[in-house]
């Protein structure tokens, strides 16, 4: 019986190890400027948790063994802890997860904490139950009000995000159901979200952020490869949930700036 846990654990502890070894189901390749860093910090993740996993997965395997029943065995003793080994490892992971936090948190900050470029794109995503929409501040640059009286989803676009077309800003405003973005320009992103929390996660830009009802949350981020990404909604938000998906199209700055005319042109 002692054989069998052992050989049950190890095969369980070395199976799981190769999938993530082989990156058999792993993240898009990255399209942003900060995939590579986040990529990194995700691999030292993936490698250190990995060792301490398979190191004590291993121990479990052998002790599982080694103190098997059997005939003569020495009755158990029990123990009541050893208070230096529990400090040992407390203090061991203590410097793990915080040394993991200290390396990783730049990298986080620099989306969130450091202002985004002046030359940036300024975007808003609304997030509501369930789609998302995207909308671009026009040649003013200023995004018009919106206002939940005038929330109308099921007329999409404009009327489902309760842009107010009365007032002069938002004349200009194009409101859309994919996003379009212009490769190598910092896109300033507003997050808000109409009803519940949604999380707004385009794996192959390595970006993921929750859209809060009441909050604007401001992060940036700069795509910086041509193509077409998966938007998805990270965050339960109802029973439509698995179908709050969109497309994030990144063009070339010409592209982009004519698709923007046209939407312009379409409104007037
Ligand atoms: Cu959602």
């Amino acid at each position: 019986m002692g054989l069998a846990l052992l050989v049950v654990i190890w095969l369980i502890t070395f199976a799981s190890t190769y999938f993530f070894a082989a990156k058999t189901w792993w993240l898009p390749a990255g399209a942003a400027v900060a995939a590579h860093g986040i990529d990194q910090q995700f691999a030292n993740s993936y490698i250190l948790m990995g060792i301490v996993f398979v190191a004590a997965q291993c121990s479990l395997g052998y002790v599982a063994w080694r103190y098997r029943d059997r005939a003569g065995a020495p009755s158990a003793a029990y123990s009541h802890g050893n208070t230096r080994l529990e400090i040992i490892w407390t203090t061991l992971t203590a410097i793990l997860f915080i040394g993991m936090n200290l390396v990783g948190s730049p990298i986080w900050a620099a989306e969130r904490f450091e202002p985004a470029q002046s030359a940036a794109l300024p975007v808003e995503v609304t997030g509501m139950q369930f789609a998302w929409y995207f909308r671009y501040a026009g040649p003013d640059g200023k995004f018009g009000p919106t206002s939940p009286k005038l929330m109308d989803p099921s007329s999409g676009n404009e009327a489902a995000i309760g842009l107010d077309t009365s007032d002069p800003a938002s004349k200009d405003d194009v409101v859309t159901g994919t996003m379009f973005l212009p490769v190598n320009r910092q896109i300033d992103l507003t997050l808000r979200a109409v009803d519940v929390i949604h999380s707004f996660f385009v794996p192959s830009l390595r970006f993921k952020q929750d859209a809060v009802p009441g909050l604007a949350i401001h992060m940036h981020f700069t795509p910086n490869q041509i193509g077409d990404y998966e938007i998805a909604c990270a965050e339960l938000c109802g029973l439509g949930h698995y179908k709050m998906h969109g497309m994030v199209k990144v063009v070339s700055p010409e592209d982009f700036d004519k698709w923007l005319a046209a939407r312009e042109a379409e409104k007037q």
